[in-house]
């Protein structure tokens, strides 16, 4: 069943934002370079290039109005981050971030999070692999809300490690 709700995916190339939209979409082929925004179901998935190369930052504030959250992506494999500090807050839209890869012998999980907060001061963040299908339910169920604060009650309800609800208090 389709939702009511559609998310954009940013994240650097090679991240597995593509892998993941079509684990969460349920499809089985295997992710192909991504050349150009594609549409499918609920998800907009974007070329990492987008994220990467602050040209596009206004291709990504035009994409957004489609949507109604975006997911951040952090690769737990990457010592790097390449979003901006704060860089959900640019956007009005309702953020989720994303650690992906959480199954590989390489992934640094804290650290992933780590970015992750700082990218995002106020939102959830989901710890996931695409190659087991660990977290894509979270994920699924999180794009379902309106609003940041019902993301947040769903997170203290499930109270599991690999669901988290960042809030950063600044001083
Ligand atoms: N170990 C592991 N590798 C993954 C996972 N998701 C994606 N990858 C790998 O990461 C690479 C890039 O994936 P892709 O989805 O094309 O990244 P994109 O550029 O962000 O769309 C591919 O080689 C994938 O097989 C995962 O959950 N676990
Ligand atoms: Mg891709």
């Amino acid at each position: 069943m389709t939702k009511k709700n559609r998310c954009m995916i940013l994240g650097s190339i090679g991240a597995g934002k593509s892998t993941l939209t079509k684990a969460l979409l349920g499809k089985e082929e295997r992710a192909l370079k991504t050349q150009s925004l594609t549409y499918d179901d609920w998800i907009v998935d974007t070329p990492g290039e987008y994220t990467e190369n602050p040209m596009y930052y206004k291709n990504i504030m035009a994409t957004s109005l489609e949507v109604t959250h975006v997911v951040f992506i952090q690769d737990a494999t990457k010592k790097k981050t390449i979003f901006p500090p704060g860089f959900s807050t640019g956007i009005n839209k309702l953020p989720i971030g994303v650690v992906t890869k959480a199954d590989s012998e390489k992934a640094d999980i804290n650290k992933a999070i780590e970015q992750l907060k700082r990218v995002i001061p106020k939102g959830p963040i989901v710890i996931t692999s695409a190659e087991r299908g660990t977290g894509l339910n979270f994920l699924r169920d999180l794009v379902d809300f309106n609003s940041t604060e019902e993301m947040r009650r769903y997170v203290e309800n499930e109270s599991i490690d690999t669901l988290i609800f960042n809030e950063t208090l600044y001083k």
